[in-house]
């Protein structure tokens, strides 16, 4: 390519230049007046940048014609499209993720390097960090904490935990229990990915209310998609004499519905839905509409990467769901993602699950045993 100026008194006069000089074919790079030209008897000029792609004579002839050039676009972008979808996809995890990284050395080097924060509170930031909070999170808790804290404070551990613990809880929210009512059983569908404790947390739920609380409760299984699955609940419903129901087809909810009058809560067993899957999300969002669904919880397990939960509370959520079960509390022990999620979506944490003990693997969350699990990387305090 030839890049050349032009400078005239008239813009016809540049342009007659350019096309003299590079033909029909240059192109214009930019164009300006400019107030005090070379040559002084001239007011203003105009200044064009033009530029020709040089030729190889042969060139000319094989060039090919728009029309082919736009067909050889389109079937390329047809052929490649899913193609680049995917790539597109992938870049942009892979971005997300140097991103991700960036904040986290940011942060580092932020909280090694600034001499302000003293050594007891860049070791609570590296604890939150490594505990799953966001570095923003950490970060912004940190600097709230730096005006509210003065002298001595800095020194102390216990008064530096509970401020931390406290801001952590403000961060976190909760559902609290199911909510009963009067004259009519409440029910409750419970979804989530495949395998994440969905069923042995219903198995838990229904223990702990008819045993500890002493309510009517009934287990339905909805979940016809593996057959085992079915068996597992039944199992479970004789040993614990709970009435249990199958169903099959969502359009039973509604036959069925008069046999559970006079029950407490409906507890419903849904199949695991991979969240990628979403001709079979579909089924369970119609399935759920059937339900009478009073207050419906979703199931993750806490020990997904962070993407994979938030994919699956993204792709999930096209079923009305305001509660979050965290499963497997026990095979973790950074559990910042819990307050994460409870900022970045607007959800509430109703159950914790510790473990395959049933009923006592579970607890109704609370803030505060939340944000103390958080900071100090174990849960049962
Ligand atoms: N460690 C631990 N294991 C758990 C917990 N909850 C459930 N599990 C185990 O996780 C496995 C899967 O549990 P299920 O209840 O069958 O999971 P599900 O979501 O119903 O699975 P699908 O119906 O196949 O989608 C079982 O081995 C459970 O014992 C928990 O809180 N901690
Ligand atoms: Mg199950």
């Amino acid at each position: 390519m030839r890049i050349k100026k032009f400078v005239a008194r008239s813009m016809q006069s540049a342009l007659a230049q350019i096309k003299k000089e590079f033909g029909d074919d240059a192109i214009i790079l930019s164009s300006k007046t400019i107030k005090e030209p070379e040559n002084p008897e001239w007011k203003q000029a105009f200044e064009i940048t033009a530029a020709i792609e040089k030729k190889v004579d042969n060139q000319i002839d094989s060039k090919p014609k728009f029309s082919q050039t736009l067909e050889k676009v389109s079937r390329k972008n047809r052929e490649s499209s899913s193609l680049k979808n995917v790539q597109f996809e992938a870049m942009q995890k892979d971005l997300d993720m140097i991103g991700d990284q960036i904040d986290l050395l940011v942060n580092h080097i932020r909280y090694q390097s600034l001499p302000h924060i003293p050594k007891l509170l860049q070791n609570k930031v590296k604890t939150m960090i490594a505990g799953g909070i966001s570095p923003t999170i950490s970060n912004q808790l940190v600097d709230e904490l730096m005006l509210n804290l003065k002298g001595e404070d800095f020194l102390d551990n216990d008064l530096i935990d509970n401020k931390i613990i406290l801001k952590l809880k403000n961060n976190i929210q909760v559902s609290g229990p199911i909510r009963f009512m009067k004259g009519a059983p409440v029910y409750v569908p419970i979804i989530g990915p495949t395998g994440v404790g969905k069923t042995t947390t219903i198995a838990k739920l229904a223990a702990l209310y008819k045993y500890n609380y002493d309510r009517k409760v009934v287990l339905i299984s909805a979940d016809t998609y593996r057959i085992a699955a079915m068996e597992q609940l039944k199992a479970f419903a004789e040993i614990a004499n709970i009435p249990f129901e199958p169903i099959y087809n969502p359009n039973e909810f509604l036959e069925k519905s008069k046999k559970f009058r006079n029950a407490d809560l409906v507890l419903i067993d849904t199949p695991g839905i991979n969240p990628k899957d979403m001709k079979r999300m579909i089924q369970l969002k119609d399935l759920i509409r059937f339900s009478h669904a009073d207050e419906i919880h979703l199931v993750l397990n806490i020990t997904y990467k962070n993407e994979m939960l938030r994919d699956a509370i993204k792709t999930f959520g096209i079923i009305p769901f305001k509660n979050i079960i965290f499963t497997k509390i026990d095979e973790i022990s950074n559990y910042g993602d819990i307050l994460n999620i409870c900022k970045e979506f607007d959800k509430s944490i109703s159950y914790l699950t510790f473990g395959q003990n049933i009923p006592e693997d579970i607890a109704l969350a609370d803030r505060k045993d939340i944000a103390t699990m958080i900071l100090r990387g174990k849960y049962g305090i």
